[in-house]
Formats: C-alpha cells, sequence, structure tokens
C-alpha cells in the first residue's frame, strides 16, 4: 500500500544561526526551548538574517519528522499537511520535501507568509522561536478535500506533531476519531514544555485517540506539573499518561520519553490485563565533537521511530531506528539527514 504515513504539523522555514548566551539573555529566552513568539522578540527574525552564521533551513517538527520517516521507509510512504504561503519559503520547504521523498499535501494561504523559527544555537543547545504565520490558518476542511481525504483513507497510521494543537484542535480530532474509527494507529508528540502547560485540555483530548505518545524528559516534567503529578520519574510520569482515557480500546497505548543520553524510557498499557510494560533503551551516544547541532534531534528520533512501527518493527528497534536517525541528524546542520543515504544496518 502507497503512503501509510500521514503527517500534520506547522510546516516551517527555520533561520539558525549561531548566538552567544547573552543574546538569549536580552530576549529572556531558555538555551534549549521552543516558544511561540511574542511582541518582544519580533527584532529576531531581522537580526538572525542580518547575523553572518545564519541558514535557512526546512524545519517545522512534524515535516523535519515525515522527512526522516521517509529517510528509512521505502518510496511513496509519507504524506505531509501544513498551511504555507505563496512565497519562496514554502518553495524552499516544497523542494526540502521532494527531495526527501515526502509528499506535501499544503494547504496554502492568500494573505499569509509561509511560518519561520529562529534556531538560536548556543553550544548543543537550541532554543527556538517561532512566528507561525501561514501555519497558523490550516482548518479541517483541508483535510476533508476529497482529493486529501483520500490520502486520509488509505493511511494506515498517523503522526501529529503536539506543536499543532496550538493551530488547529479540530483537525487532530478528525483524525484521531478517523484513526479509532477504523482501528489505526495514531501517535501524538508532546513537542515542547509549552504544550502540556498551556493546551492541557485540548492535549488531553487528543491524547484520547492516541496509541502512540512520544516526548522528552523536559515535556513530561511539564507534563506531570499541568496535571498535578507530585512525581518527577520519568516511568511513573509515562505510565499515568499511558493509563489515560483511550476512545479505541483495541490498541494498548504506549509512551516514549527521550532523555538526552540517558536512556529511553517506554511503557505501554494494556486495558485489558490493566497491567504495563516498562523497558529501557539505551542511546547511541555520538562524541561530543561530532554533533554540529542539536536542532531537529527529538524530530529525527521521532522519525525513525515511526518508520519502524509503520514497517512493523517490534517497539525495540523502532526505538532503535529512533535512535540512530537522531545520532545521524545531529552530524547535520539543522533537522537534516546525510546524503548520500545511509542504511540502518
Ligand atoms: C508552534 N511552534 C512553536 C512550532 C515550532 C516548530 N514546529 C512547529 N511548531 N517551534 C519550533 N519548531 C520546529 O522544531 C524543529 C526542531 O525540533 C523548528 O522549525 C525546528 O525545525
Amino acid at each position: 500500500m502507497s503512503f501509510p504515513l500521514v503527517a500534520l504539523g506547522n510546516p516551517l522555514l527555520d533561520l539558525q544561526v549561531d548566538v552567544e548566551p547573552s543574546y538569549l539573555e536580552k530576549y529572556s529566552l531558555k538555551a534549549n526551548d521552543a516558544i511561540l513568539i511574542e511582541e518582544k522578540h519580533l527584532p529576531i527574525f531581522k537580526e538572525s538574517l542580518e547575523n553572518p552564521t545564519v541558514k535557512s533551513i526546512a524545519g517545522g517538527a512534524a515535516q523535519n519528522a515525515a522527512r526522516g520517516a521517509q529517510y528509512i521507509l521505502p518510496e511513496n510512504s509519507v504524506v505531509y499537511f501544513g498551511s504555507v504561503g505563496k512565497d519562496d519559503y514554502s518553495k524552499l520547504l516544497l523542494e526540502a520535501n521532494q527531495q526527501a521523498g515526502v509528499k506535501s499535501l499544503y494547504q496554502f494561504q492568500d494573505s499569509y507568509e509561509t511560518g519561520k523559527c529562529a534556531a538560536l544555537i548556543t553550544g548543543h543547545n537550541r532554543s527556538l522561536v517561532t512566528d507561525l504565520a501561514a501555519a497558523n490558518h490550516f482548518t479541517p476542511d483541508h483535510l476533508q478535500n476529497p482529493e486529501n481525504w483520500e490520502f486520509v483513507q488509505n493511511a494506515k497510521f498517523f503522526y501529529i506533531g503536539g506543536f499543532h494543537l496550538t493551530v488547529s484542535p479540530d483537525a487532530i480530532y478528525l483524525l484521531g476519531q478517523h484513526a479509532a474509527d477504523e482501528n489505526k494507529d495514531f501517535s501524538l508528540n508532546l513537542s515542547a514544555p509549552f504544550i502540556p502547560e498551556f493546551f492541557k485540555d485540548v492535549l488531553d483530548k487528543s491524547i484520547t485517540f492516541a496509541n502512540y505518545v512520544i516526548g522528552n524528559e523536559t515535556e513530561a516534567a511539564a507534563y506531570a506539573k499541568s496535571h498535578g503529578l507530585e512525581t518527577q520519574d520519568l516511568k511513573e510520569i509515562a505510565k499515568y499518561i499511558a493509563k489515560e482515557p483511550k476512545v479505541n480500546s483495541q490498541k494498548d497505548r504506549t509512551v516514549i520519553i527521550t532523555h538526552g543520553l540517558e536512556p529511553t524510557v517506554a511503557v505501554t498499557y494494556s486495558s485489558e490485563s490493566d497491567s504495563f510494560v516498562i523497558n529501557e533503551y539505551p542511546v547511541h551516544a555520538l562524541e561530543s565533537s561530532k554533533i554540529q547541532d542539536t536542532n531537529g534531534a527529538g524530530d529525527a528520533f521521532a522519525g525513525g521511530l515511526l518508520a519502524g512501527l509503520v514497517a512493523g518493527d517490534s517497539l525495540e528497534s523502532s526505538i532503535d531506528k529512533g535512535q540512530w536517525l537522531a545520532k545521524l541528524s545531529i552530524q547535520e546542520v539543522g533537522p537534516s539527514f546525510p546524503y548520500p543515504k545511509q542504511s540502518y544496518a
């Protein structure tokens, strides 16, 4: 079957620049974070474009994961939905997807520019400041357009960037309900601490459709805080998420939490037996000197993981594909992958 994986997210162009810690301080930014732009951050884009280290690279978290999954999967495996402007930035994104073999089903906006993300690099950290622009105007009717809905119907696996929770919850619920009705796989990334913090209700509802939830340690901590959990323990937080209400009773829910160089935690909850399976998987550590930057590392992990799950691999082997792809991506500039392609052995 072609195009088994459908991803939905915010297509963004990354303006990646090297900055000093004092630059982050000036705008009260954390070294490792992702936020939506506020008034006080507006000069950052102009300043980034004037920075001699600036690189324009295809970004958008779910779009990066889509390119990552297609890097591993056979041709014609991944479709990506999101909203862009009619400008040079979206041309660049389209070309990057084409080169990666991802089918872009963009919704084009007449009155908004393609969204952009300033990726401010300090050492091995990245601080992401996003102006969603056109990406903020995605609407569910774009999915329901018969030409596009055909791809939804033919897919067997859905991946939602958690960042899209700020944009079109209805589009997420539409895909979630379809996945539940048809007993298909539905995966969701927590994406950033501000998602569980400020979009708790949308997140909780989206998770009801999900049989895979992916996140990292800071997102898990933010989830714990917003849900009033006492614990900081990643396994306990993953257990809580795994056991949250679920629409499709035919599938167990697995929660996968990465933790930098520490082992990745995976917890599966079976409602049938009311029991958990808890495991930890080591990462593919890379010599620090070989790290180019960590922008997109988590997306690459998600992409590799999805490639494994879509291909029907075991959870262990899918997580290993995620670790492998993350290791490749952090050796490239931004959320990119090496060409000629390397193959997972
Ligand atoms: C809504 N927000 C804040 C965002 C993003 C985002 N993608 C979608 N929505 N903020 C940052 N990113 C993307 O995350 C990638 C790294 O994981 C950046 O474009 C970057 O490529």
